[in-house]
């Protein structure tokens, strides 16, 4: 068995990929695989102490606020804020870009992107949720304020892009533009070991991921392409089958490892889509094109779209290059209804 490889040795044995970054990039993913350790903890003890249920307040998105989803928030950004390496972070749970104001972060060089605890409304049935983060290169001049367009750049500008899990086992799974890597969590160590090296999506898959519920208002390529996975058995006899776990980090990383296809289309009640781009579309997007897959908001590639707004929602579909591509030739099919 080959010697277990954490994610620290990891991460300063690809240092070499960024020879400019000298080391920056590193410690900032370390102060992520910190974060993800502290907030591990607590989601395992939940149900065990009151940090399950709503806090009483609202997110911008106007959802209710599980306590989890504010300690996540809290947890990841003391952590980024405690280095030297990040001057400001949007997050899901905060209306406005934080802008660290410490002496040691005026002059870092990265912004973080995240949605601290994506899927919280599952913590209290015990189901899967994650982080999701997103980095880049201020485009501002270090040492002065950071703006907004630090925070409203493409996603193909992203130095680093990842997602924690926290399922059946806890796993950190990032990519820095060089392929993307799985890192499981051995509480008993309290390391993240390399467990899944070099992901890559199959070509093909048999998942179909999307909230059915939604059917009457999706776009007419998108029922013609449900209905194409419902009634298309595949030369292999392998039929389609839907998965759908209401867990975007969760069902991605299924169809990550299986095959398969996340569809949230545009609906009744988002009319734009759902999912988030600058925190959710956009680092997904990156690890999925690393990983030889798509994503797409239908039209555009996800990673070419120009952000306008913070918590700006775009519809998202991600996963298999031929059953990504087989979807666009319904929606182009059909792009006018
Ligand atoms: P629906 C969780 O709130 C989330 O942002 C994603 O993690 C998940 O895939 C989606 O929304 C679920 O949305 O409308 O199907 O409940």
């Amino acid at each position: 068995m080959s010697e277990m490889r954490t994610l620290g040795e990891f991460i300063v044995e690809k240092q070499t990929d960024f020879p400019h970054a000298s080391g920056e990039l590193s410690s900032l993913l370390a102060s992520i695989r910190l974060a993800a350790k502290i907030v591990n903890r607590e989601i395992n003890k939940a149900g065990l102490v009151d940090i399950t249920g709503a806090v009483g307040t609202e997110n911008i998105q106007g959802e209710d606020q599980q306590k989890l989803d504010v300690y996540a928030n809290e947890k990841f950004k003391a952590a980024l804020e405690a280095r030297d390496q990040v001057c400001g972070v949007a997050s899901e749970e905060e209306d406005e870009a934080i802008i660290f104001n410490k002496e040691l972060n005026k002059n870092a060089k990265y912004v973080v992107l995240m949605d601290p605890l994506d899927g919280s409304t599952n913590i209290d049935v015990n189901v899967s949720v994650g982080t999701i983060f997103s980095i880049y290169h201020r485009v501002s001049p270090i040492g002065t304020t950071p703006t907004a367009e630090d925070f409203l750049q493409p996603g193909h500008k992203q130095v680093a892009a990842g997602y924690v899990i926290y399922g059946s086992s806890t796993m950190l799974v990032y990519t820095t533009g060089n392929g993307v890597n799985g890192f499981t969590y051995d509480p008993s160590l309290g390391t993240f070991c390399l467990s899944h090296e070099n992901m890559m999506i199959p070509e093909d898959g048999r998942i179909y991921s999307i909230n059915e519920g939604n059917y009457i208002r999706f776009p007419t390529g998108v029922k013609k392409y449900i209905k194409y996975c419902q009634e298309n058995v595949p030369e292999d006899n392998r039929p389609y089958t839907s998965r759908y776990i209401g867990s975007l980090v969760a069902d991605f990383h299924r169809n990550l490892l299986k095959g398969g296809i996340y569809l949230y289309p545009s609906t009744l009640s988002h009319p734009q889509g759902k999912l988030r781009l600058l925190y959710e579309c956009n680092p997904m997007a990156f690890l999925m094109e690393q990983a030889g897959g798509i994503a797409t908001d239908g039209i555009n590639r996800i990673l070419d779209l120009d952000p306008q707004e913070l918590h700006q929602r775009v519809p998202f579909f991600v996963g298999s290059k031929n059953m990504v591509t087989k979807l666009q030739e319904f929606l182009e099919a059909h792009k006018d209804n």
